[in-house]
């Protein structure tokens, strides 16, 4: 029967002139694969070693309750002790490479520029550095994975502009202290998270909510120009000698216009402007989407303010931002409709205002354990041909894509998501000519969710969060991941 189909296919393929290689629709040589964590989601070890308190440590240990289960990270994965048993696992998956951030407060315990740098914070990133190269897999580094260290956050945080300086310091001792081995870079991990939840929505550490509208986007400002200056040094200090590349890796769902009519593609147009181009339009071409700057301008006017609460950038900041990027980066899950509405009430200044659209979701999309997430695969294709479109067929790397669900080893719904977005991200390359060579799952094992605490499960391998040794235990996706990168292939169309 499987002989037959094989058959028929091949036979079809040579009839329409289908060379063997559409036929065994494997990823190209040029695709690597990954796995990912971040820093407080995993290493636990908060106060060990001389790391100082950072704004996760501060928000779960004052303010319980704003983790659905009141856990936090102190312990997590206990991956600063096991480091060796995650790279055994990485290294069982097979994986080219391992996207993992650093935290800023094990290093840098003071945060500010000049301050003091923790050798033993270091020593244990340069360990982890060491395993996975004497292991043959690539380290892949996140600067700021959102756990900013609570001296910065006392100075104001993001919108301070002084952390431009300090994140330089903190940027500058990474590259001299690990840039020998680490090869790929990304100064911020989902810049959204950190400035839209943090000063907007209250989503995400410190938690702020009184000033959407305004200090998301001063936030945003003042980190732009932190990456901008990270990747500035890069150029000028370390890439002749070490040879890597730098990037910011941004998140966004894909926004599917809700019909056909130019209000609802419009809309859908400007939700991936308000979340991908917030920050990719400013490191590829020098300031933000013209509709953000026009809508959020002429809303400002509306509403008495004397100069827009979007801040501006100078001509020379703007020759300063553009092109601070050697690959663009996304972290992709879901997809949304959106819909075009009324303008929304003048008075209402925030960040959804200024964006106003309808955001809705097909109650016919899988559900996850995250609300937020639903299985939409065609959105990953759609969104890396936006990008690819959007800013001039760029190299793209594909970060972060999972799935959640409350725990167990036979995961068939992170099977079958896997397999669904691996399908469509086929098509992007073999069907679409996309520029993507990087894939990330997220996520290696089961971790601190944020404000999920351990209620949402995304891990490859699971981790048993009652036992004081932390003990991993591979999934069935783990097993079906491991499959992929060794074969290359997703379906049973390879000879
Ligand atoms: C990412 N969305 O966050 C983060 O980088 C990870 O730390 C996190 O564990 C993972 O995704 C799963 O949540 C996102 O609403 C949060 O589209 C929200 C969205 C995307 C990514």
């Amino acid at each position: 029967m499987e002989y037959k189909l094989v058959l028929l296919l091949y036979l079809s393929g040579l009839t329409f002139g289908i060379t063997n290689a559409a036929i065994n629709r494997t990823f190209p040589a040029t695709v690597k694969f990954g796995a990912a964590t971040a820093s407080y989601q995993v290493e636990g070890a908060w106060n060990e070693d001389g790391k100082s308190e950072n704004i996760w440590d501060h928000i779960c240990h004052e303010n319980p309750t704003y983790i659905v289960d009141q856990t936090n990270g102190d312990i997590a994965c206990d991956s600063y002790h096991k480091y060796k048993e995650d790279v055994t696992m990485l290294k069982d998956l097979g994986v080219d490479f391992y996207r993992f951030s650093i935290s800023w407060s094990r290093v840098i315990p003071g945060g500010v520029a000049g301050s003091p740098i923790n050798q033993l914070g270091i020593d244990y990133y340069k360990n982890l550095v060491q395993e996975l190269v004497d292991n043959g897999i690539e380290p892949m580094v996140s600067m700021f994975h959102w756990d900013l260290p609570e001296a910065l956050q006392e100075l104001g945080g993001w919108p301070n502009s002084q952390l431009v300086d300090h994140f330089a310091y903190y940027a500058r001792t990474l590259y001299e202290e690990l840039g020998d081995s680490v090869k790929h870079w990304m100064t911020f991990n989902e810049p959204k998270q950190t400035c839209l939840a943090g000063y907007g929505d209250g989503g995400k550490a410190p938690g702020y909510t009184a000033a959407s509208g305004v200090a998301d986007y001063q936030c945003t400002h003042i980190l732009l120009k932190a990456h901008a200056k990270a990747y500035h040094i890069y150029d000028e200090e370390f890439r002749a000698e070490q040879q890597g590349s730098v990037g910011i890796v941004i998140d966004t769902a894909w926004y599917e216009p809700a019909s056909g009519s130019d209000e609802d593609k419009e809309a859908a147009e400007r939700g991936l402007q308000f979340n991908y181009g917030w920050y990719a339009n400013p490191v590829v071409n020098g300031n933000y989407p013209q509709v953000m700057i026009d809508r959020i301008d002429e809303r400002s006017a509306a509403q008495g303010y004397e100069i827009s609460r979007l801040p501006k950038f100078t001509d020379e900041e703007i020759e300063y931002i553009k092109g601070t990027h050697d690959f663009m980066a996304l972290n992709l899950y879901t997809a949304t409709y959106a819909e075009a509405i009324e303008e929304s009430d003048i008075n209402n200044v925030g960040y959804y205002t200024d964006l106003n659209i309808n955001q809705f979701v097909d109650e016919d999309w899988e559900e996850s354990a995250s609300s937020w997430l639903r299985v939409v695969p065609w959105g990953l294709r759609k969104t890396v041909n936006w990008i690819s479109k959007t800013y001039d067929n760029p190299e793209i790397f594909i970060t972060e894509n999972g799935f959640s669900d409350t725990g167990g080893l036979e995961d068939d719904g992170r099977i079958n998501y896997y397999k669904e977005y691996l399908s469509s991200l086929l098509e992007a390359i073999l069907d679409d000519g996309v520029n993507v060579t990087r894939y990330t799952a997220w996520s290696l094992m089961d971790n601190f969710e944020w404000t999920a605490g351990y209620s949402e499960r995304f891990g490859m391998y699971s981790v048993d969060f009652e036992d004081s040794d932390r003990p991993r235990t591979p999934k069935a996706s783990a097993a079906y991941y491991k499959q992929v990168i060794a074969t290359r292939c997703l379906v049973d169309m390879c000879e």
